[in-house]
């Protein structure tokens, strides 16, 4: 059997910027995801609910596993928005799992992924992303306000995730009001429902939380919407169940 040689070669050379930019320029049209977020949490509260094969800590999270099928079922089970892995090396994502996921419903869609570069935020518009992730914990201060400005000329959203106080007084010099609390710690894996306790005190009213990562009960939910939580983002919980729309609910 003859292998593509063409094809390999394509997709071994990265895309310039120039021609990611004209991909981007022709995506669809952009989603409002913080919009959507911010309109859950009138009535109740966001749900971010995550497309995510495997984690590092984790492995392989579920093998009948169907960016596309899953998207639906959260979509139906009443998630504001999706998020969808897009890193190869941690956790087993793909650039199009992205494209699939949302392209199977209407729900704004956050590229989860270790953004460093403004050529990333475009060739997450280019996959049809309505918003970003920036992690201030693996970015300069100058990286992140580039990231984020790089975002807002898209018409995307950016959501800021932080870990730590001083994270957080970082953050609170961009512009985005979406500000998701990661439980975990992304470099030891610890996760602990404290992050988010601790550091609600400190995010100023007219900054948006979203408590992100370790939920796993209703309870875990009101505990962190008692400390502020306005949204939250779900993976792992809720890849895991056999009836995945009936969990989102
Ligand atoms: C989801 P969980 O524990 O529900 O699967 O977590 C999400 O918060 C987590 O995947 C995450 C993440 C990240 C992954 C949060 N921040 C940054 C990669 C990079």
């Amino acid at each position: 059997k003859a292998y593509k040689l063409e094809e390999i070669a394509a997709d071994k050379v990265a895309k310039s910027l120039s021609d990611v930019e004209e991909e981007a320029r022709a995506a669809a049209p952009v989603r409002p995801f913080a919009n959507a977020l911010t309109k859950a949490a009138t009535a109740g509260y966001g749900l971010i609910a995550e497309v995510k094969k495997a984690s590092p800590s984790k492995g392989l999270i579920r093998d009948d596993f169907e960016p596309a099928t899953l998207a639906q079922a959260y979509e139906a089970g009443g998630a504001s928005c999706l998020s969808v892995l897009t890193d190869t090396p941690s956790f087993q994502g793909a650039k199009d799992f992205l494209v699939r996921a949302r392209a199977a419903t209407s729900l704004p869609a956050l590229r989860k992924d270790f953004m460093y570069d403004t050529y990333q935020v475009a060739e997450a518009r280019a996959l049809n992303a309505d918003c970003i992730l920036i992690i201030m914990a693996s970015v300069s201060d100058t990286q992140a306000a580039e990231l984020e400005a790089a975002a807002f000329e898209w018409g995307m959203d950016a959501l800021i995730e932080v870990h730590d106080g001083p994270e957080l007084d970082r953050a609170m010099t961009l512009k985005s009001p979406l500000i998701g609390v990661n439980n975990r710690n992304l470099k030891t894996f610890e996760t602990t429902l404290d992050t988010t306790r601790e550091l609600s005190k400190r995010v100023p009213d007219g900054r948006f939380l979203v408590s992100e990562s370790g939920l796993n009960t209703p309870a875990d939910l009101a505990d962190m919407a008692s400390y502020g939580a306005r949204a939250f983002l779900i993976g792992e919980s809720l890849m895991r169940q056999e009836n995945v729309q009936e969990a989102t609910k």
